[in-house]
């Protein structure tokens, strides 16, 4: 009876030391677990809407090397004497962007209710300098990147431009400079010729090899949709939220794209003859099919993008003559485009985020 009893307490004893070993596994398994899942919210909420690039300040190794906004990595002149040793050193330090951007944070929140406040924006890019221009300070970018975008008149666009976008293009890593392209005159608007005129003025100011073209109401709902050239001319707006998020059709080239300078130049630019609105998009697409080139895309995911809302401005009404245009443009590219362009300038205006250049397009031709 005894030993019963002793051999059943010692059996009780071992299972209740199993039990409390048990339960302070599961305990320290729950905690580890807990803590991870803890991290990634945080990491989380943080990528969420931050408009503060993360890593984007100046890093203490980086101070002695810092480039101005208009420099490429040039010999740097000390009293008239090139210091070679110097340079060197800064290419070792600097070395390239990644392919992809370690600060990119995937997809953003975007929406339009807020209006927003531009001494705001300026606040939180210190880093964009006067112009609209910005480059990495800790590695050269892959991309000299001149962003254009066909205004008049759109100043709440823009200001929702400038809030989403510079924070993203900083965190794309690119070397970038954001040019409106305001159409200052009284005739009907032409978005293509005032995309060539931004083309032919960014390139007066640095050496870009990459155009975005972007309409001021489109703002990308994920970071991941780069705004950098590719092998093959790209269209980024791909699933609009106006078009149930896919495209309205194959080929489709309206909204954003990108360029690179020998693609736009293949195609003789863009046509200067379409007024009012519609068809210009398609006389492009047209112009790189006839080139034989294809559209690369991102994924309808990551190419999501969100439009401001808005009425048929003034003066730009569906343009009749779209139709019989773009069954012609074989006929017409060759003749009609960056070689044709002609224009004058109105004023040039260096804004903090941006620089504006208001031209007078002159008058359609028929
Ligand atoms: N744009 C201006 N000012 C204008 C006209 C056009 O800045 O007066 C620019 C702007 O960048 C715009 C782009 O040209 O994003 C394309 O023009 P759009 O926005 O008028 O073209 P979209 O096809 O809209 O987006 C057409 C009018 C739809 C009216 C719908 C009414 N419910
Ligand atoms: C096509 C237009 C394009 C325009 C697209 C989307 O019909 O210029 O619709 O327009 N082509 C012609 O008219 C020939 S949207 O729905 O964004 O207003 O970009």
């Amino acid at each position: 009876m005894t030993g019963d009893s002793n051999v059943n307490f010692t059996v009780l004893h071992r299972t209740c030391k199993l039990v409390v070993l048990l339960c302070l596994l599961h305990i320290s398994v729950t905690l580890v677990f807990y803590l991870r899942s803890f991290d990634i919210r945080l990491a989380f909420v943080q990528n969420q809407q931050s408009h503060k690039p993360k890593d984007l300040t100046t890093s203490k190794i980086l101070k002695d090397v810092e480039l101005t906004e208009q420099d490429s990595v040039q010999p740097r002149k000390v009293s008239g004497v090139v210091d070679v040793a110097n340079v060197s050193e800064e290419i070792k330090i600097l070395g390239n962007c990644p392919e992809t951007s370690p600060l990119l944070v995937g997809p953003l929140r975007i929406e339009f209710s807020t209006p927003v406040n531009l001494d705001m924006v300026r606040n939180e890019n210190p880093n964009v300098k006067t112009g609209g221009r910005f480059k990495p300070s800790n590695c050269i970018a892959l991309q000299k990147v001149a962003i254009i975008i066909p205004f008049r008149n759109r100043e709440e666009h823009l200001k929702f431009w400038l809030y989403y976008l510079h924070p993203i293009l900083q965190r794309q890593q690119l070397d970038y400079g954001v040019y409106v392209i305001n159409q200052d005159d009284n005739e009907v608007f032409n978005r293509a010729k005032l995309l060539n005129v931004g083309y032919a003025e960014a390139l007066k100011e640095y050496d870009y090899g990459c155009f975005i073209f972007s309409d001021v109401d489109l703002i990308p709902m994920d970071d991941r949709n780069t705004y950098k050239c590719f092998s093959q001319p790209r269209h980024l707006s791909v699933s609009m939220d106006k078009f149930g998020f896919r495209l309205p059709y194959n080929q489709y080239f309206g909204g954003v794209s990108s360029m690179s300078k020998e693609q736009y130049l293949k195609i003789n630019g863009f046509p200067n003859n379409y007024w009012g609105w519609g068809g210009e998009d398609d006389d492009i697409y047209n112009r790189l099919n006839i080139k034989g080139m294809s559209i690369s895309r991102p994924s309808g995911p990551i190419g999501k993008c969100r439009m401001i809302r808005h009425e048929r401005d003034a003066k730009n009404d569906p343009n009749p003559q779209r139709f019989d245009r773009i069954a012609h443009t074989r006929d017409t590219m060759q003749v009609d485009g960056i070689n044709s362009l002609s224009y004058k300038v109105v004023r040039v205006e260096k804004e903090q985020l941006y620089t504006k250049i208001s031209v007078d397009l002159g008058k359609p031709s028929q």
